[in-house]
C-alpha cells in the first residue's frame, strides 16, 4: 500500500481509537485509493488525504423535550458537515438509541463519495440523535423535532446544508423538522430539508427510491455477466422503506424477493413478497410495530425462523443486506460463500464489516457490490427533490424514476471503468471508491488550502 495512505489511515485509526465505526470505514475507502494516490504525488503534497478524513465542521446541541406525562428529557443533536467541495452539505439524519460521534462521522464520510457518484453537485454531510424513536407518541415525536430543530435551524439552508431522513427519520418527522423551521425563519425555503410530503414540496419517487435505485444497479451487474433479472430470488435484511422499495420493484421486474430478516428472525416466502396485498401488509405491520416480522408468517402461512439471519441460504441468486452498518459479520461472510449465491449487492449502509467484506471481495465465484454506489438512488432522488424546489416545479413520478433510473447506470459505468483505469478489472467496490474520490478531490484541489 502507498506509505501516504497507510500513515493517513493510522493515524485515523490512532486519534479515533473509541469510534471503531469511523475508523473501518476509512479503512476500508483509504485502502482502494493507493493506485489513485500513487498516480497523483501532488495530493500527497497538500495532505488532500489528511484533510478529506477531518469533517469541516461538526457540532452538537442539546435537545430538550417534554414527553406525554409531563417529564422531561435531554437528548445530544448531531450534525457532521463533512465535505462542502462539490456542493452544500447533503445527508440524512438519524434518530436512533446507539447514535454516537463515531456513527454520525462514518455515514457523513460514506456520503461524501455516494453524493458525488449520484454525478450531481450536494457535498456530504449527516446529523441525528440519541432519541429512541421507539414507541414514542406522536406528540412526543413532534415535541422532540420541534426542539431538534430550534437548535439545528441557524446552521443549515438550500445552498448551505440539506438534511433528510435515515433510520428513524421518515415522512413524519421530516414534516415536524419542516414546520418548525419555516416558523423559526419565517420563509419558504422549500429546498431547505429532502423527503418532504408532496403537499409542500416533496418530489414523487423519493420514498421508494432507494430502494428501486438499488434494484436498477443490480440489474446494471446482471447486463455486465450477460444475465437478467427475471426469474430471480433474492434474500435481503431490513424491510423498512428501502427493504421494501427492492420487494417492489423487483416484483415489477419479474424477480422476488423469497427471504427478508427482521429483528426478530427471518421469514421465508417461497412465493416472494410480490403482490400488492403483501407489499401493503408490510407497511402495515411495520407501522404497527417495528420490531417483527413474524405476523408476516402468520399472516401467510410461511416458515419463520426465530431469531435467525437469512445468510447462507442456497435457495436464492442474490443477496441485499438492507437492514444496518455491520449486519454480515465474518461469521455470515463464510456461510454466504459457502452458499454458492453469485451476487452480494450491498445495501445499508457499511452492512459489512471490513473482514468479512474482503473475504467476500476474494471469492472467484462472487461479485460484491458497495453500499455506497447501490443505495447512492435515494440522495440522488434527494437532490432531484432540491432541483425541483428551485425551480418551483413537481416532476412527474415517470420523469423521476427514469432520471433515477439513468442515474444509477451511469453510477455502474463510471464505478467499473474506474476500476479498469487502474487495473483492477470488474472491482465495484475500489471502482466506487476511486470515482468518488476523483470528483471531490479535483474539487478539493482546484479550491487550494482549507
Ligand atoms: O444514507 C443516505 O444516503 C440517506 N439517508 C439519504 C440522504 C439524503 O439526503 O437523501
Amino acid at each position: 500500500m502507498n506509505a501516504y495512505v497507510q500513515r493517513v489511515i493510522e493515524n485515523v485509526k490512532a486519534k479515533h481509537a473509541s469510534e471503531p465505526e469511523f475508523c473501518q470505514t476509512i479503512e476500508e475507502v483509504l485502502s482502494s485509493l493507493s493506485p489513485v494516490i500513487d498516480k497523483h504525488p501532488e495530493y500527497e503534497k497538500v495532505d488532500l488525504l489528511g484533510r478529506i478524513v477531518e469533517p469541516e465542521r461538526m457540532f452538537t446541541f442539546r435537545v430538550v423535550w417534554m414527553d406525554d406525562a409531563g417529564n422531561y428529557h435531554t437528548n445530544t443533536g448531531y450534525r457532521c458537515q463533512f465535505n462542502g467541495a462539490i456542493g452544500p452539505y447533503k445527508g440524512g439524519l438519524r434518530f436512533q438509541k446507539n447514535v454516537y460521534p463515531g456513527i454520525i462521522k462514518f455515514l457523513g464520510f460514506e456520503q461524501i463519495f455516494k453524493n458525488a457518484l449520484t454525478g450531481l453537485p450536494i457535498g456530504g454531510g449527516k446529523g441525528g440523535s440519541d432519541f429512541d424513536p421507539y414507541g414514542k407518541s406522536d406528540a412526543e415525536v413532534m415535541r422532540f423535532c420541534q426542539s431538534f430543530m430550534t437548535a439545528l435551524y441557524r446552521y443549515i439552508g438550500p445552498d448551505i446544508d440539506v438534511p433528510a431522513g435515515d433510520m428513524g427519520v421518515g415522512g413524519r418527522e421530516i414534516g415536524y423538522l419542516f414546520g418548525q423551521y419555516r416558523r423559526l425563519k419565517g420563509v419558504w425555503e422549500n429546498g431547505v430539508l429532502t423527503g418532504k410530503g408532496l403537499s409542500y414540496g416533496g418530489s414523487l419517487i423519493r420514498p421508494e427510491a432507494t430502494g428501486y435505485g438499488a434494484v436498477y444497479y443490480l440489474q446494471e451487474v446482471l447486463k455486465h455477466e450477460n444475465d437478467t433479472i427475471e426469474g430471480k430470488k433474492i434474500a435481503i435484511s431490513g424491510y423498512g422503506n428501502v427493504g421494501w422499495g427492492i420487494m417492489k420493484k423487483a416484483a415489477q421486474l419479474g424477480a422476488a424477493v423469497t427471504y427478508f430478516a427482521g429483528p426478530d428472525g427471518y421469514i421465508h416466502d417461497p412465493d416472494g413478497v410480490v403482490t400488492e396485498e403483501k407489499l401493503n401488509f408490510i407497511l402495515e405491520m411495520r407501522a404497527k410495530d417495528p420490531m417483527h416480522c413474524k405476523p408476516y408468517a402468520d399472516k401467510y402461512g410461511c416458515e419463520f425462523v426465530p431469531g435467525e439471519k437469512c445468510w447462507g441460504v442456497k435457495d436464492v441468486d442474490i443477496y441485499m443486506p438492507a437492514a444496518m452498518q455491520n449486519d454480515v459479520k465474518m461469521e455470515s461472510a463464510v456461510k454466504i460463500a459457502e452458499s454458492g449465491v453469485k451476487y452480494y449487492i450491498e445495501v445499508a449502509n457499511m452492512p459489512t464489516t471490513n473482514d468479512a467484506l474482503d473475504y467476500l471481495r476474494k471469492q472467484k465465484h462472487m461479485i460484491v457490490a458497495p453500499s455506497k454506489a447501490v443505495n447512492a438512488g435515494g440522495v440522488g432522488v434527494s437532490a432531484l427533490e432540491m432541483a425541483q424546489n428551485s425551480e418551483r416545479l413537481v416532476w412527474s413520478a415517470e420523469e423521476v424514476d427514469e432520471q433515477l433510473h439513468r442515474m444509477m447506470e451511469n453510477i455502474h459505468r463510471v464505478s467499473a471503468e474506474a476500476a479498469e483505469e487502474y487495473g483492477l478489472g470488474y472491482d465495484l467496490v475500489a471502482g466506487a471508491n476511486i470515482a468518488g474520490f476523483k470528483k471531490v478531490a479535483t474539487a478539493m484541489f482546484e479550491q487550494g488550502a482549507f
